[in-house]
């Protein structure tokens, strides 16, 4: 790629100050560059960016080659906030923003969704969130970082990007999007409640919103999982499923193998007990106990009181990845031995659903849950929110979404 090509610097642009209790009196610089896309920015073609080696199979035609705008956000002086806002040429410019959202715990720019995004016309933005991994071992000892990460890098990248547009175009957006999932929908719903002036309308998928619980879900499903005997092998979940389905398939007026509502199922996890030999149509008594806690989800030991929804009836073909998991790792020990403990050596086993989930909550969930109810000032300025989530998904629990 030929060296980058200043166009354009923006400094000293200061954000709006984050309202308590997470304001901490932020002064952010931003050092801001135009740079050039390579040219034939086209389908297939791998690109190497310079923070990430982020592969972009998207087809841009010559007309949306755009300025790609790199900037850096540090509102602490341990925060490294990476950016890149992409701006259609102002005849391609459908004079509207809409933003990207970042999945798990980010480490990259979503080159792939802010490529699409603007071959519909839209000026878009999305961020690294603060760090180079997708991995979050880098926030032990880098409590900023975590902040970053946990909801300050989204809402100061949106302020540049509306800058940045309103510099470019000589005008703000008419309207400012968000459209994103998982950790992307967790974002979304913390623009909703802490930063309602940030976009006009969201798409909100499958959201991670209140983070610290579903990850206690992990753990939990985990620690199931992994005692005596409870295994459950990936060749049993087609045959869990069909006994689902054929208990309350039809329950929706259908039989199509889709169960409209898994709430309303009134499935018996027990007939799935084996009466005679072990088969992959019938479940062990352990795993028959595992099964029943992944779809109870976690609880307090203490209180009786329920943490997080499990895992939803009818999915159980899709917990392929679910079942294999016997350590949580990924997000489970992600958010625990790095986000909240801090301690790499952090032990799945030994997590207490009671004092552990409540430090967590304290520690991390105070900062990166968005489970405010209160969206009143969203409310007020019509902000306009669709939700969606795949009651089959393995990755994160459904049943909390309604909520
Ligand atoms: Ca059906």
């Amino acid at each position: 790629m030929p060296p980058p090509k200043p166009v354009v610097s923006l400094t000293a642009l200061t954000s709006p100050p984050l309202r308590p209790p997470f304001g901490i009196g932020i002064e952010t610089v931003w050092l801001v560059q135009f740079f050039q896309l390579p040219p034939r920015f086209t389908f297939g073609n791998t690109i190497g960016f310079p923070d990430t080696s982020s592969i972009v199979t998207s087809q841009l035609s010559p007309e949306f080659d755009p300025p790609r705008v790199v900037g850096v956000s540090r509102p602490t002086s341990d925060s490294n906030i990476n950016f890149e806002a992409w701006l259609p040429t102002t005849a391609t410019w459908n004079g509207k923003f809409l933003s990207n959202g970042e999945g798990g715990y980010v480490g990259v720019i979503g080159y792939a969704g802010i490529a699409l995004y603007l071959q519909r016309g839209y000026a878009t933005v999305s961020t690294n969130t603060g760090h180079v991994s997708t991995n979050p071992f880098w926030a032990v000892g880098h409590r900023e970082r975590a902040i970053d990460y946990l909801y300050r890098a989204k809402h100061l990248t949106t302020v540049a990007a509306k800058e940045l547009i309103h510099a470019f175009y000589g005008k703000p957006a008419r309207h400012n999007y968000f459209q994103s999932c998982s950790n992307g929908g967790r974002q979304g719903w913390l623009e909703i409640q802490r930063y309602p002036d940030d976009f006009d309308g969201l798409i909100v998928g499958a959201p991670w919103n209140f983070q610290s619980h579903s990850n206690a879900g992990f753990v939990w499903d985990a620690q199931a999982l992994s005692a005596a005997g409870a295994a459950i092998p990936v060749a049993k979940l087609n045959n869990i499923t069909a006994a689902v389905q054929a208990a309350c398939d039809g329950d929706d007026g259908l039989v199509d193998g889709i169960v409209t509502n898994p709430l309303s199922c009134k499935f018996n996890p027990d007939t799935l007990l084996c009466t005679g030999a072990e088969t992959n149509s019938c479940l062990t008594a352990p795993q028959l106990a595992a099964l029943k806690k992944i779809y109870a989800g976690p609880s307090n030991p203490r209180t009786g009181e329920k943490i997080f929804p499990g895992f939803a009836v009818s999915s159980e073909r899709q917990w392929t990845a679910l079942v294999a998991n016997l350590t949580a790792s990924g997000l489970g020990n992600g958010y625990f031995a790095n986000l909240t403990f801090e301690n790499p050596s952090w032990d799945y086993t030994r997590f207490n659903f009671d004092s552990d989930m409540a430090y967590a909550d304290f520690r991390v969930g105070t900062l990166g849950n968005a489970i405010d109810p209160d969206i009143t000032a969203a409310r007020k300025r019509g902000v306009k929110i669709i939700q969606y989530h795949g009651w089959e998904d393995q990755t994160l629990q459904s049943a909390f979404s309604p909520q």
